[in-house]
């Protein structure tokens, strides 16, 4: 069992509410004490209470005495009050610690009383099996100004003298497209970086630090190292970073059970494509529309970025005289061409998840003119370095098209030398792909 000592979040993306689903997620039961109530959404905290020494104390004790938590993590605790009453009755606790220095929200309101940052620095670090800081809030108590590598180094020996055993330091930003975590680690004496890819937004993201220092009380709970239970948790924040919702009209919410319906997700996307792949082929007369290299239909999981997030026929749709049928089964990584295509377009607009190809000629092309929004690319115009690169052409090819027309239903380009010219269809799904293509036949095979 984890226990999160923290405050509650009415809208959910952080706090004990955030807490509980990255347990959840994570496969540990979780109980939870309320130190404050905030009223927030995704613009502001209306308002913050906290809750009585007595309620905290009866809240720890009722948990303590009947289940002993294997890991407990304290999030935010507002003041010195309440700082008091959860080191008085954690006191003799056993199971390791990790202090997560809640300071205020993403969107930039006080969790915690300035006035009582000394009384936090000195009851609550020296109890920690790990700190989790971000930059700001390192900056905060150690009074270091972060401007580099060397900074952090300063500012986990502070913490250190703090009490704290281990300390990792989230976010670290001096490289443009990496992150990484700087861990102290008191078992092995020595910094570990954790690295991973940056995720850009244009919003701060709201209960990713929570999630982080869930994620590590977790793995903690199940007996994990530190090391481990850190890099571990540093990935499963980049996922739910990855897959953040725009709730309401403010900070954007990592969603970190998205996890757990990833298996759901990706019967629906193979269910709806199969769905989509027998009334393709079940259109008389499409090989008409087949090109030479045989054609695709592909359908990604919502915010793909590799090819093995996008499903599609094994072995492509092959035309039979003038029928279509598929190679073999429908998989994940099964369309390197069509699937790349799909990529570069959701890089643009994640919501255009399907597409199919099809064979070029200029009746085709008028016929889409009339009816869809076209645009096109010229092979001959894309970069030698990109060239060179295996599996990069469509990639370009597609996000040159699509700056001239982001709205494109069909985009073209007329080959090059051994490069078969190419006609793809897009839609939100692949049903949708489907009525494009039948309109599309129905014009052409008249
Ligand atoms: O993300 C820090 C945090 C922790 N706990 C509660 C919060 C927030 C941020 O808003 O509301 C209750």
């Amino acid at each position: 069992m984890a226990l999160s000592i923290a405050g509650s979040d009415s809208s959910s993306g952080a706090g004990i509410q955030a807490d509980l689903k990255s347990f959840s997620a994570l496969g540990v039961y979780g109980c939870t004490v309320i130190t404050a109530v905030t009223a927030q959404n995704t613009r502001t905290i209306a308002a913050i209470e906290e809750i009585s020494s007595d309620l905290i104390r009866k809240q720890i004790q009722s948990v303590l005495t009947d289940i002993p938590p294997d890991a407990i993590k304290i999030g935010m605790v507002y003041n010195k009050k309440v700082i008091r009453t959860i080191c008085d009755s954690i006191q003799n606790v056993r199971a390791p610690i990790v202090l997560d220095p809640v300071m205020s929200s993403g969107s930039g309101v006080k969790l915690l009383v300035d006035n009582d940052l000394q009384n936090y620095i000195s009851n609550l670090i020296p109890l920690s099996t790990i700190i989790t800081p971000n930059l700001t809030e390192a900056q905060k108590i150690t009074g270091i100004k972060i401007r580099s590598e060397q900074d952090i180094r300063e500012c986990i020996k502070v913490l250190k003298a703090y009490g704290a055993a281990s300390v990792v330091i989230k976010g670290a930003n001096f490289q443009k497209n990496k992150i990484i975590d700087f861990l102290w680690d008191n078992d092995k004496k020595g910094l570990v970086k954790i690295r991973n890819r940056r995720i850009k937004y244009a919003l701060q993201i709201h209960g990713a630090g929570c999630n982080f220092s869930a994620a590590v009380t977790a793995f903690l709970a199940q007996n994990l190292k530190i090391v481990d239970a850190c890099k571990l948790a540093n990935k499963y924040v980049h996922s739910s970073i990855r897959t953040a919702l725009k709730l309401g009209n403010g900070l954007i919410v990592n969603d970190p059970i998205s996890s757990m319906y990833d298996s759901s997700l990706r019967y629906n996307v193979l269910r709806k494509l199969n769905d989509a792949i027998c009334r393709v082929c079940s259109l008389g007369g499409l090989g008409v529309l087949i090109p030479e290299t045989q054609s695709n239909l592909v359908f990604a999981l919502p915010y793909a970025r590799r090819l093995d997030e996008v499903a599609g026929v094994k072995g492509r749709i092959i035309k039979i005289e003038r029928q279509v049928k598929p190679a073999s089964i429908i998989d994940f990584n099964a369309s390197k061409h069509v699937g790349s295509a799909v990529l570069a377009y959701m890089s643009v607009n994640s919501e255009m998840r399907s597409a199919m190809n099809i064979k070029f000629d200029d009746r085709i092309i008028s016929i889409c003119k009339s009816h869809f929004e076209v645009s096109r690319y010229e092979r001959s115009e894309e970069p030698i370095d990109i060239k060179r690169k295996e599996g990069s052409s469509i990639f370009w090819g597609i996000k040159n098209a699509l700056s001239r027309n982001d709205r494109a239903d069909i985009i073209y380009h007329l080959g090059d030398f051994g490069k078969e010219p190419m006609v793809m269809v897009f839609a939100f799904d692949p049903i949708t792909v489907f009525h494009k293509i039948k309109k599309i036949l129905k014009l052409y095979d008249k």
